[in-house]
C-alpha cells in the first residue's frame, strides 16, 4: 500500500514535472542564435565574395595568415592579418584603414543589421607582443548609414561609428608618462531623423572604460558583442561586451544612429591620429573565427491554449492512474 501510494505520488510529481518542462521548453522567453555569417578563413583564402575589403594598401593590408608560415592564426590553418602603415596612401577623406566587412551571402552586399533584433558579433583578435600604447584606434566597429535623399544624395554629416572597440592607452599614474595598452569601447547615438552638421545632436559615451590590455599582447582574445540596435532613449537598446566570454560592458540605453538602415560591421584596423603618444609608423594585427548571429526567438509548438491543454492531460492522466495502482494491493 505504501509503496503503491508513493508510486502514484511519484506519478503525480512526474506529471507535474513533465507539464513545467513541456512549459518552460515552449516558453514564448526562449530562443536559439542563429549564425547569418561566419568565417574562419579555413578556405585558405580571404574571399571577396564573403568579405568587402577597405584597404589603404591593397597589396599588403589584408592577407590571409598561415600557420604553416609560423603566423598567428586562432584556429585550424588559416586566419587573416591586416597591417596599417604612416606610409599608406590615404583615401579621399584624408583616411587610412585596413577592414573587411563581412556580407551574408556570397556576392552580396556588405551586411547592415536591422533595428529591433538581438545581434551577436564575435571575432578574435591577436595584438602582437610589442604592440606600443597609442591614441585610440579602433580595431572593430559598427558603422551607421547615413541617409540620403531621393537622389542618393547625403543628408547629413559622415559620423564616428554608434559603437567601436579601440585599443588606447593608461598612464601607469598621473604625470609618470609611462603607459600601458588599453582597451576601450565607445557609443554614440542619435536620436534625431537627421544628425546635425556641426555634431551638436550626438551623444558620445564610453561603453568600456579604458582597461589595461597589458597581459592580452601576443595572445588571442575572443571578442563577443551582443547589440540590439536602437537609437531611442525610451527604446529598447542593449550593447553587451564580452571579452573571453566574460560579460565586461553591460549598457541598456539608445546605441546607433536615427537611420534607415542599419548598422553594419568590421574587422580590422583604423587609425585617424599618427602624431600621437609613441608615434607608431606601422600597425598589425590577426584575426579568426569571426561570427555574426542573430537570436531568433523560439516559436511556441504549439498556442498557449493548447500548451494549457497539454499540461491538464498529463495532470489527469497521472490522477487517474493513481487509483489503479492502489487497488493493486
Ligand atoms: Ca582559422
Ligand atoms: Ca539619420
Amino acid at each position: 500500500m505504501r509503496a503503491n501510494s508513493a508510486a502514484a505520488d511519484f506519478l503525480s510529481r512526474g506529471g507535474i514535472a513533465v507539464c513545467l518542462a513541456v512549459l518552460s521548453w515552449t516558453s514564448p522567453a526562449a530562443g536559439a542564435w542563429n549564425e547569418i555569417f561566419a568565417d574562419g578563413f579555413e578556405s585558405g583564402e580571404i574571399s571577396m565574395d564573403r568579405w568587402a575589403g577597405q584597404a589603404a594598401n591593397p597589396l599588403e593590408g589584408i592577407t590571409l595568415a598561415e600557420s604553416s608560415l609560423g603566423d598567428p592564426v586562432r584556429t585550424g590553418d588559416f586566419g587573416v592579418e591586416f597591417r596599417l602603415a604612416l606610409t599608406d596612401p590615404v583615401d579621399e577623406f584624408g583616411k587610412r584603414r585596413s577592414e573587411l566587412r563581412p556580407r551574408p551571402a556570397a556576392g552580396q552586399p556588405p551586411f547592415h543589421a536591422d533595428f529591433g533584433p538581438l545581434y551577436r558579433y564575435e571575432f578574435s583578435l591577436r595584438l602582437p607582443e610589442d604592440w606600443s600604447p597609442d591614441g585610440p584606434e579602433i580595431v572593430a566597429q559598427w558603422h551607421g548609414a547615413i541617409d540620403l535623399d531621393s537622389e542618393g544624395n547625403p543628408t547629413e554629416p559622415r559620423r564616428s561609428p554608434p559603437i567601436s572597440l579601440r585599443t588606447t592607452f593608461l598612464e601607469t599614474e598621473p604625470g609618470s608618462e609611462q603607459y600601458l595598452p588599453a582597451w576601450d569601447a565607445r557609443v554614440r547615438w542619435d536620436a534625431n531623423e537627421t544628425t546635425a552638421m556641426n555634431m551638436s545632436t550626438v551623444t558620445s559615451m564610453n561603453l568600456l572604460d579604458p582597461t589595461d590590455a597589458t597581459n592580452d599582447l601576443g595572445v588571442w582574445v575572443d571578442w563577443a558583442l551582443e547589440v540590439r540596435w536602437d537609437w531611442d532613449p525610451n527604446g529598447a537598446g542593449v550593447a553587451r561586451l564580452y571579452k573571453d566570454g566574460v560579460l565586461v560592458a553591460d549598457y541598456s540605453g539608445p546605441n546607433a544612429f536615427n537611420d534607415a538602415r542599419g548598422p553594419n560591421s568590421k574587422i580590422g584596423l583604423y587609425k585617424w591620429d599618427w602624431d600621437s603618444l609613441a608615434g607608431i609608423q606601422l600597425r598589425v594585427a590577426h584575426y579568426d573565427d569571426v561570427r555574426t548571429l542573430i537570436f531568433a526567438e523560439e516559436v511556441p509548438a504549439m498556442s498557449w491554449p493548447g500548451i494549457t491543454l497539454l499540461a491538464l492531460g498529463v495532470l489527469g492522466l497521472a490522477a487517474i492512474r493513481r487509483p489503479k495502482l492502489s487497488a493493486r494491493k
